[in-house]
């Protein structure tokens, strides 16, 4: 790998947001392509979930490489616009209504960025009637609820309801995800995909995408 490069993906790795930012404006300047720099950050963050999942780096080590490659994405945006780099898929992502736990939902949104999705992140304390909205404002390709309170799961049933009743549900493929929420529920629930972290959730929304394209 080229020197640059591999110092993008280390930056990423490591966290550190200055050296990625100048190493990523080096790499321009250099003529690298775009493509070429967003896949050695690709690489990185795909290595972060890999030790995510292993036990060696835990939720700080995640969000500080997702902050570092979510940096170094805003000066390398430009640059993708340019050469027309396509969208992993369209996400809206909210916490459900009436929980305000809003930290593991950030950082689900970040991973997906980060691994090229385009995501509406409609916040916290997010209403069915909201997620409506979005999904026929943002035409998505899934829509991603969290919830950390026991009281505030059965919101991802209403909001499944209240897509079905609009008529909306087959547009959409749906995850859910956060502490109290399990794979059982999901199917309960008949949400589409169930991911128990950050790192899980980028390889549920892409299995959910490429189903979709069978
Ligand atoms: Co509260 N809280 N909280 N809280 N809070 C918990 C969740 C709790 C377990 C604490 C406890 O009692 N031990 C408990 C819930 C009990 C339950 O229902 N089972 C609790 C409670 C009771 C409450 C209040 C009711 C307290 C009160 O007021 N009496 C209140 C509720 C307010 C409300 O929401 N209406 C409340 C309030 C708050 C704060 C506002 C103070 C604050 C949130 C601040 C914020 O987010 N801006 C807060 C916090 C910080 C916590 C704890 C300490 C930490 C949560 C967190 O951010 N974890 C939490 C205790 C704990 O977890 N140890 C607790 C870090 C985060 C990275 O993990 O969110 O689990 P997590 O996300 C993970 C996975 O779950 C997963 O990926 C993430 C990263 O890998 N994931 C998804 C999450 N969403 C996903 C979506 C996906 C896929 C994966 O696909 C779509």
């Amino acid at each position: 790998m080229n020197r640059l490069l591999q110092e993008i993906h280390d930056s990423v790795l490591e966290g550190d947001r200055s050296r990625v930012k100048v190493r990523i404006s080096e790499a321009i300047q250099a003529n690298l392509p775009p493509r070429e720099i967003l896949e050695s950050m690709s690489q990185s963050m795909a290595k972060v979930g890999s030790l995510f999942e292993e036990g060696d780096y835990f939720v700080p080590e995640m969000l500080i490489a997702a902050r570092a490659m979510q940096d170094g994405m805003e000066i390398l945006k430009p640059w993708l616009v340019e050469t027309d780099i396509k969208t992993a898929g369209v996400v809206v992502a909210g916490t459900v209504k009436g929980d305000l736990h809003e930290i593991g939902k950030n950082l689900v949104c970040m991973m997906l960025e980060c691994a090229g999705f385009t995501v509406i992140d409609l916040g916290s304390d997010v209403a069915p009637e909201k997620f409506i909205q979005a999904v026929i404002e943002n035409q998505p390709d899934i829509v991603a609820m969290s919830a950390l309170l026991t009281t505030t799961m059965s919101y991802m049933q209403a909001t499944i309801e209240s897509l079905r009743s609009a008529g909306l549900r087959d547009k959409v493929k749906i995850m859910i995800g956060g502490a109290p929420v399990t794979e059982v529920y999901a199917v309960q629930i008949a949400a589409d995909g169930y991911a128990k972290d950050a790192s899980r959730a980028v390889k549920t929304a892409k299995r959910l995408l490429s189903k979709a394209a069978i």
